[in-house]
């Protein structure tokens, strides 16, 4: 088995205790940080199909996304350059009754590295938490908003026209596994990213006019 494929297996099992030391071998052994991050994300593919599929359930889950965390906390400093330039402050969170939060975090990170300083609002954050932050934080140009579960997304619907009625001077990106470029348009959103290296791109192509 390849290191990569060690990997993918550990966030599989949930080997939380294991995960930090494997990804460190692997990049030790000279793989790149962006495919030891993808075979981690292949895993929780792996872990959402058998959950579907009813022969694992939300404890598995957890397990899994627990050790995928600490596999992309070795990965960190290797995944976000390091940026000089500012682009503003960006708002982020994940919607209202979703508690998902590891394709939130690879955001915030890469939009961090690309030049913005992160407010996190963290996981279940309401329409109007996400205005109020958007509103008193210092020079807010963006505010994302990740979702996962379509049961919520009407609740990125609902916080993309909050801001927009606002009148506030952002742009809002949305992005999360069921999101599509046509859901983003259809909701009022200013852009659509499919994934955290692309949203980075996106954000700044926002900011900048
Ligand atoms: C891990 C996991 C959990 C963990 C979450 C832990 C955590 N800290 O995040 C726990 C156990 C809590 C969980 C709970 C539930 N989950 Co869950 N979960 C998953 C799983 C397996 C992986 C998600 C993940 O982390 N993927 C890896 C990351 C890197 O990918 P990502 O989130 O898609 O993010 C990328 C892009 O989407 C994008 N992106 C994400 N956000 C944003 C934001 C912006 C602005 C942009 C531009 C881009 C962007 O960039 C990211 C990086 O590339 C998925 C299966 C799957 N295939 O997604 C199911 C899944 C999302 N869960 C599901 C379900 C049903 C649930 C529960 C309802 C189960 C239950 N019966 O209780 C609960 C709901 C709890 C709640 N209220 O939120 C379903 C959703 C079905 C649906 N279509 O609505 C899925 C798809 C599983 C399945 N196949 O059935 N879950």
């Amino acid at each position: 088995m390849s290191k990569l494929q060690e990997v993918k297996a550990m966030v599989e099992q949930g080997k939380t205790k294991l995960i930090a030391g494997k990804v460190q071998e692997a990049l030790d052994e000279g793989n790149k940080a962006e495919d030891i991050l993808q075979s981690m994300i292949d895993a929780m593919g792996v872990i959402g199909d058998r959950f579907s599929a009813g022969e694992i359930f939300v404890p598995e889950m957890l397990i899994a996304a627990k050790a995928m965390s600490l596999g992309v906390d070795v990965l960190k400093p290797h995944l976000a350059g390091e940026s000089t330039s500012s682009l503003g402050t960006c708002v982020i969170g994940t919607v209202e009754g979703d508690l998902h939060d590891i394709g939130k975090n690879l955001v915030a990170m890469m939009l961090e590295g690309t030049g913005f300083n992160i407010v996190d609002m963290g996981v279940d954050v309401s329409p109007e938490k996400f205005l109020n932050a958007a509103k008193e934080n210092k020079d807010v140009k963006l505010v994302a908003l990740s979702g996962l579960l379509t049961t919520t997304m009407p609740k990125m619907e609902e916080t993309v026209k909050l801001i927009k009625d606002s009148g506030l001077p952002v742009k809002v990106i949305v992005g999360g596994a069921p999101v599509s470029e046509e859901y983003a348009a259809q909701i009022g959103a200013d852009g659509y990213a499919p994934d955290a290296g692309s949203a980075a791109v996106k954000a700044k192509e926002l900011v900048n006019g």
